[in-house]
């Protein structure tokens, strides 16, 4: 196939990625925007590049006219979670979108492949936009967690590296790793809802101040500056305790200075 012809297939694939690595990232800010916990840490994407399409295609005996139906992860997705637990949140939360339909589900968790793999698969159909009309196309949708990623990532390149036939000594390693990346992650949700309180309160801190220091600025506009070093003043004091409850307190009281400014400026304005 000519590079030209590669590169209008392959195109609507690299909208596909790029559109969904804005949507799941936006699904993490939402969740920190609003001081809850995320199930999505990291997102990454990318499109098969055409030599790993070619090796895949001769692997399977897949025919040209049958890639695109039958290499599932032309486009593929990477969603990584810090705890176990946290897969399955992502996976029903991807399952209740109206904007991708679910073909399959492979759960790499239960079903642990032989070389020790682990992880959560979604190839799902999602419709693009381009300038010859909407086009639905299959996106691989990877769920794992940091320590499964790590493993995986190592492996990967070791397949490479070994040409798919990596020594004995190698696999007894790594399937020693891929134990302990077991052991490490059920350890690790243990201390889950501990963890969990740790970042949303320090997620709490960063939005408050944030706020806070909005209030501040426009303070800056509409008060006198002697009013709003006394302010800022009284915020790095309260800042220095770390304690939210005052910070908390604090934000509001700045709510009702702010809101008695903006009633003086209609008055002002009638
Ligand atoms: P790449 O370079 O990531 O694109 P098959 O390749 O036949 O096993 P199939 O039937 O397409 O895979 O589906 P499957 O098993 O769900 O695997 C799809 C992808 O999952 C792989 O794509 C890998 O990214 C990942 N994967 C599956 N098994 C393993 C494994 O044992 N080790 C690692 N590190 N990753 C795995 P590609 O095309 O193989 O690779």
């Amino acid at each position: 196939m000519e590079i030209q012809l590669w590169r209008s297939i392959l195109d609507p694939y690299e909208l596909a990625v790029k559109e969904l690595i804005v949507k799941f990232e936006h699904i993490r800010q939402e969740h920190r925007d609003t001081d809850r916990y995320s199930p999505i840490e990291q997102v990454s994407g990318r499109v098969k590049s055409v030599s790993s399409i070619l090796e895949k295609m001769q692997r399977k005996g897949v025919p040209m006219e049958r890639m695109q139906e039958d290499i599932e992860d032309l486009a593929g997705v990477r969603i990584i979670c810090q705890f176990e637990e946290d897969i399955d949140v992502v996976a029903a939360l991807i399952r209740r979108r109206s904007d991708m339909r679910i073909k399959s589900e492979k759960d790499y968790l239960k079903h642990i492949k032989e070389s020790g793999y682990r992880s959560y698969h979604l190839i799902v159909f999602y419709p693009v936009e381009t300038l010859d009309g909407s086009k639905e196309i299959q996106v691989e949708i990877q769920i794992r967690t940091m320590a499964m990623n790590f493993w995986a990532t190592v492996e990967h390149s070791l397949q490479y590296k070994y040409k798919g036939d990596i020594p004995p000594h190698v696999k007894d390693r790594l399937s020693n790793a891929a134990d302990a990346i077991i052991s490490l992650d059920h350890e690790m949700s243990v201390v889950r809802n501990e963890i969990m309180d740790a970042q949303v309160s320090s997620q709490m801190q960063v939005n408050l101040v944030r706020d806070i220091l909005n209030h501040i600025e426009n303070l800056y506009r509409l008060s006198n500056q002697r009013e709003v070093s006394k302010i800022q003043d009284e915020f790095i004091r309260i800042f220095k305790t770390k304690d939210l409850v005052q910070l908390e307190r604090f934000q509001r009281e700045l709510d009702i200075i702010a809101e008695g400014y903006r009633a003086q400026e209609v008055c002002h304005s009638i």
